[in-house]
């Protein structure tokens, strides 16, 4: 008999979909999209309904495999966890803590994974990440400039007047955000798209403003010239509400708008255009991640934060710096169950530098790593540098559904569970403001045990199980305790599928800032952020004209649209190739046309594709989606830099030239 329960989306995306899921005879059978749900009403995508298959699929990891002498087999979970712990332990003796490194990403959205946290912080401090490959720049730059990164609630955007999407790839990612444009465009919204690709987004604004990839601060401080040359900014807002406006006009008097339109390669008409639009609010900023992953990532979000600042758009309906909603995160109590308390030691490394601190790291050095949510080997920069990295490791533990391209280089992995094996609440902090309740509907195949009895596991051997002697619903009580006081309690969560949060729908709405100052800062000597500063990307040929002689183009590695990073891959009915997407002039620069095989290369590495045509993209970019498994001709990190953006919270990945030609 078939019977439908509800339950949520796990994966790492802005959308945190609700989903009703049919189960028979103990297995899923379907997964659709839960009508109920106030913000995804009852659509999803085919990453989504995807899961049924990566559920079901024949390539789950099933038992703990060991590898001895390159080959892996099938060992107990007694001697995986005993020797496991073996190793944490004879480590901690002899070198300390901090010679483990905790590589993770954020693959499932469920709370509990949080516990890793907790583990590692019980077992005296390991050496962590910090920053992040997808958000890191904006997230820092917006804690400078309004002193944390909130959104408006989507429902809001039907107040704007004119919505400006920059840099997001809507349709593709974000599918609820393209439906609320669509509405919005019906009530008689404009829009405009921002973005060096012309994508399905584009194909329905009513203007499409290419610009050359890693300028968009540049473009912001075009427009912001304009502004204030026809004096359109809100006096107001920057006299009673904002500091280092001066310097803000500093900055910008640096540069010429004749120069600004040749870095962007868009033109000084537009700008003045955006700087009128800008001006008759409400105007809704819809900011993307792809632009802040530049050397300069930080900055450009930083302008752009401030010419939403300088035209009255901030803290009025229909308007905002919409990129990121951490206040949702806030609602929970993260520390209840990650425990920091019980850290002793630390180290950390920024995400995107994992592998160079695991090859340079000395006092101690690292020894080992412990792998959860995250395929490292496929997704973080420069490949070459990662597997070199990753392969030098005395012992590499692997927590995953799949043999990865990380798992394959493990000493020890370790199945885990997926969503519908264990309950869960799934929450993102990119878009709305609910929270989804997940239960356990079906029992996981094989020997595949949830992360936190694996957890649970290793801390009775390691001495700290008092930690641990909590069921489940203890765990996401606590998690909850915040919410308990407005009636979210996980009773509540099982029987109404989902809770609205106590987030703010319209942040900044009494222009008081989380800055220190209490204002919003643009630009000030005493802000943590200090001077805001206009900023080139590294690998152009203002800044490296040597390099660009060599390696002329702009590879953009942008998200795929049928796989959730490199989740699905191994799952799509036909077998994936690497498509390479090359600009109209670059197809006839090199005589390249449509199917023909190519090298793309730099000096970090190469990687082997098909020519796909890109309409109307902006002159010299190529695209080569991210998230390909090494079987199948990726990843494209092969290619990418693991750099710093230029306030160490971000990666560089799209700030990368390449050469291209016929294989
Ligand atoms: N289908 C699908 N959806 C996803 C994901 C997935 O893997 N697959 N991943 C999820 C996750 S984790 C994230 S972080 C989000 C990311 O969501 P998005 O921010 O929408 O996705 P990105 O692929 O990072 O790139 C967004 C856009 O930035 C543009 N871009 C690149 N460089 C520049 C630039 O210099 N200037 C401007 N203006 N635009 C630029 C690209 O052309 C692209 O259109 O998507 C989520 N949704
Ligand atoms: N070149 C390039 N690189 C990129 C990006 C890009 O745009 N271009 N995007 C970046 C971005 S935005 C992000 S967010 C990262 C994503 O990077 P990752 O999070 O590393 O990528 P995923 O492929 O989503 O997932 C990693 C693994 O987690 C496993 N997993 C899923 N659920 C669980 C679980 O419950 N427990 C455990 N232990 N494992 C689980 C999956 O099976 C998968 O193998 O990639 C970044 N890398
Ligand atoms: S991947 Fe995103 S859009 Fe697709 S079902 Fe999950 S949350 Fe919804
Ligand atoms: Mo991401």
């Amino acid at each position: 008999m078939e019977k439908v329960f509800h339950s949520a989306c796990p994966l790492n995306c802005w959308d945190n979909c609700g989903f009703t899921v049919t189960v028979e005879a103990g297995k899923i059978k379907k997964i659709e999209g839960d009508a109920d749900h106030p913000i995804t009403k009852g659509k999803i995508c085919a990453r989504g309904r995807m899961l049924e298959k990566r559920i079901n699929s024949s390539k789950r990891l099933l038992y703990p495999l060991k590898k001895v002498d390159g080959q892996f087999s099938r060992i107990s979970w007694e001697q995986a966890l005993d020797e496991i712990a073996a190793k944490l332990q004879e480590y901690k003796q002899r070198f300390g803590t901090t010679s483990v490194l905790h590589s993770h990403d954020y693959a499932n959205g469920g709370f509990l994974t949080n516990l890793d946290r907790r583990f590692f912080n019980c077992y005296g401090g390991v050496t962590e990440l910090t920053g992040s490959i997808c958000w890191g720049s904006g997230i820092e730059a917006q804690r400078w400039d309004f002193g944390d990164a909130y959104s408006h609630a989507p429902e809001d955007l039907l107040n704007s007047k004119t919505i400006i999407v920059w840099g997001r790839n809507v349709a593709r990612t974000n599918m609820h955000l393209y439906e609320q444009l669509q509405k919005a465009k019906k009530g008689g919204a404009k829009l405009i798209v921002i973005d060096p690709i012309y994508n399905a987004t584009a194909k329905i604004a009513d203007e499409y403003i290419s610009i050359k990839p890693g300028f968009d601060g540049f473009l912001a401080a075009g427009i912001m010239k304009e502004i204030i040359r026809l004096h359109l900014e809100d006096k107001d807002f920057i006299e009673h509400y904002s500091l280092g406006f001066d310097g803000l006009v500093e900055t910008l008097d640096e540069v010429m708008l004749e120069d600004i339109q040749t870095y962007t390669e868009v033109s000084s008409e537009t700008m003045t255009m955006l700087a009128k639009t800008y001006s008759e609010r409400p105007v809704a900023t819809m900011l993307g991640l792809g632009m802040q992953r530049y050397a300069n990532g930080g900055n450009t979000i930083r302008l752009i934060d401030a010419l939403v600042a300088i035209s009255g758009n901030v803290g009025i309906s229909g308007g905002g710096a919409n990129y990121a909603n951490l206040h949702v995160g806030q609602s929970f109590n993260v520390e209840a169950i990650t425990m920091p308390s019980r850290k002793q030691a630390s180290r950390t490394f920024s995400m995107m530098k994992q592998a160079e601190g695991i090859l340079t790291a000395v006092d101690p050095e690292i020894k080992m790593a412990v792998v959860t949510c995250g395929n490292p080997l496929t997704q973080i920069p420069d490949t070459n540098k990662a597997r070199k990295a990753f392969v030098s490791l005395e012992t590499l533990v692997v927590i995953d559904q799949y043999m990865t391209d990380t798992a394959e280089l493990a000493d020890y992995v370790l199945p885990v569970t997926a969503a519908f094996e264990t309950e869960d609440i799934y929450y993102s902090s990119m878009y709305h403001h609910y929270v989804n309740h997940g239960p356990k509907l079906v029992e996981p195949p094989g020997e595949a045990m949830t992360d936190a009895w694996i957890w649970t596991e290793l801390a009775n051997r390691l001495g700290f199980g008092d930690a641990f002697s909590f069921t489940r619903e203890q765990w996401l009580e606590s998690g909850l305790s915040f919410l308990h006081e407005k009636g979210i309690t996980l009773e509540q969560l099982r029987q109404r599928k989902f809770a609205e949060l106590p987030v703010e729908k319209i942040p900044w709405k009494e222009k008081k800032f989380q800055t220190r100052s209490g204002k919003y800062e643009f630009s000030s000597k005493q802000s943590p952020g200090g001077q805001l500063s206009l900023s080139f990307p590294i690998e152009t040929k203002w800044t490296n004209p040597t390099l660009a002689a060599k390696y002329p183009y702009t590879l953009l590695t942008i998200h795929p649209l049928r796989s959730n990073h490199s989740q699905n891959y191994h799952l799509l009915e036909k077998e994936p190739i690497v498509k390479v997407e090359i600009a109209e002039d670059i197809a006839e620069a090199k005589g390249l046309k449509a199917g023909d095989q190519v090298r793309v290369w730099n000096d970090r590495g190469e990687i082997f594709g098909t020519v796909v045509l890109f309409k109307k993209a902006h002159p010299g970019t190529i695209n080569i989606d991210e998230g390909i498994w090494r079987k199948f001709g990726g990843p494209v990190n092969l290619l990418t830099s693991d750099r710093e953006s230029d306030n160490r919270q971000g990666s560089t990945i799209y700030d990368c030239l390449v050469n291209i030609e016929r294989n």
